[in-house]
């Protein structure tokens, strides 16, 4: 065991609350057991050796999960990172584990400086994160988690506590963020929207001076391949708008890079409407949420939709326009029950042709482009298939009531994870497991897919009614 792992190692093994089937080799006791050695007391980390800290969007996506085997564990993931939550809204990208060493994790709390850096932002004294954000899936989780035990959620204040700081969050998304002016949430650092090394970042990301590779050491080399990672000129410009930023205050407005995304933004409008849930389940309507929820999807559609493509791209705020590059972000809105029933078509027809391979050439759909020229199947998010982004495409094709697909696609994510020992991502083609293994989200979310008993193809099912149903919001109608 390495110094980290010792570091952050269990205090004591969690008991698993559910009934697992006896065999401790099945996929629900493997993946909860991930879990079980991912957890630090009080959060999940992604990966013990790469990442050995609190993620914000992969502790949403684990909360999902972590509720089928400890709804309690679930509600405390969700506080914890809450709990790192800065006086402006925003919820930082990472909360830092003041007993990991600085050097097992790079940008460290040190570089991120934020307790100084960001008092006027109202960072925490108290908890060292970093000063960007990513996906706001939070809101969607924290009804989900609320849903898995509802008796335990009401007993405990959990969404009497958590939905004042969901608000602000997305307040802070929305009034802070709207730098392109049209009402959607613009990312400052490609980290924010979470798939790092997308292709769709090369053009705005070419304006950024690089800061000197001497000036910084990458952790990331130690556990993972330099041909898999990003490029050390992605990281020189990584660093660069990161230090910018902090040498700035954290301040919103100003910086080099700023792009409007649609699975950012669309993972907003899903969250937007949980939010509108947990409103409601507190005695509020409810119905201003829902009416922006609805805005919002209209700003998406005018913004981000590329009617010829058929899919969504990324907007460009500082150059101006569409960044014409197919990412697996740009297929994410299918989520949204509210989509506009020809716009899910196409979106569907987009997954399953020449460009994703879903259905056909892959085995789940990669992060980018098959034909494009950037596409690499092992290169950090510019091929490789993730399992987050898998699970999103499932339920927006049962939202849009593409059963049968929506089944296969779960078949082959429940393969993978369990084939590829829970692997960070994957080869779109093969299934060979890349990067990390024992990797948080693609764990939670195996739980999370085992848990929901639809039958793999076919109608509306019984066991369908619950979550699906919640996600689908007030407009969303079964085509099954
Ligand atoms: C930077 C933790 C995170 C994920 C991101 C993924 C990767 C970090 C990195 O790991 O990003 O935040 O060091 O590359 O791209 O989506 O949240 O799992």
């Amino acid at each position: 065991m390495d110094r980290t792992a010792q570091l952050t190692a269990l205090r004591t093994a969690p008991d698993i609350a559910y009934d697992p089937p006896p065999d401790a080799a099945s996929a629900h006791v493997r993946a909860a057991r991930v879990l079980a050695d991912n957890w630090t007391g009080g959060s999940t980390v992604p990966a013990r050796s790469l990442y050995p800290h609190q993620w914000s969007w992969d502790s949403a996506f684990i909360a999902i999960g972590l509720r089928h085997v400890s709804p309690l564990r679930a509600q405390t993931e969700m506080e914890t990172l809450l709990g790192a939550q800065w006086d402006d809204g925003r919820i930082p990208h990472i909360v830092f584990n003041p007993s990991v060493p600085l050097d097992a994790y790079f940008p460290s709390p040190d570089f991120w400086r934020s307790s100084t850096a960001g008092r006027a932002a109202g960072a925490p004294r108290t908890v060292q994160t970093s000063g960007i954000v990513q996906p706001p899936v939070h809101a969607l989780a924290a009804w989900l988690v609320h849903r898995a035990d509802p008796g335990l959620s009401r007993a405990r204040g959990f969404l009497t506590r958590v939905y004042p700081r969901l608000a602000a969050w997305h307040r802070y998304l929305l009034h802070r963020r709207d730098l392109g002016g049209g009402g959607l949430a613009s990312v400052v650092h490609p980290w924010e929207q979470g798939m790092d090394n997308s292709p769709a970042w090369d053009a705005p990301l070419a304006r950024v001076t690089p800061a000197p590779a001497r000036t910084f050491r990458r952790a990331d080399l130690d556990h993972g391949s330099p041909e898999d990672r990003p490029t050390d000129l992605d990281y020189g410009r990584y660093v660069r708008l990161a230090a910018d930023y902090r040498d700035g205050g954290y301040a919103d407005g100003g910086g080099a890079f700023a792009v409007e995304d649609p699975a950012f933004n669309a993972l907003l409008i899903a969250s937007e409407q949980a939010l509108a849930r947990i409103a409601r389940e507190l005695g509020a309507t409810g119905s201003a949420r829902q009416a922006r929820a609805e805005r919002l999807t209209a700003a998406l559609i005018e913004r981000t939709w590329d009617p010829a493509r058929g899919i969504f791209l990324c907007r460009d705020v500082r150059g101006g326009g569409l960044i014409p590059e197919r990412c697996v972000s740009g297929l994410i809105p299918l989520l949204l029950p509210t989509l506009p029933r020809d716009i899910a078509d196409r979106l569907v027809r987009t997954a399953h042709g020449p460009h994703f391979g879903l259905g056909g050439t892959t085995r789940l759909a990669p992060s980018y482009d098959l034909l494009g020229e950037a596409f690499d199947p092992h290169r950090y998010w510019r091929g490789p298939a993730w399992f987050n982004t898998g699970w999103l495409l499932e339920r927006g094709l049962r939202v849009h009531g593409e059963h049968q697909r929506a089944g296969a696609l779960r078949a082959a994510l429940l393969e993978l994870a369990v084939a590829s020992d829970f692997a960070e991502y994957v080869d779109p083609y093969t299934g060979a497991a890349c990067g990390a293994t024992g990797f948080g989200w693609t764990a939670a979310l195996t739980l999370d897919l085992l848990h929901d008993d639809t039958p793999p193809a076919g109608g509306a099912a019984v066991g369908e009614a619950g979550d699906i149903e919640e996600f689908k919001g007030v407009k969303g109608g079964d085509r099954g």
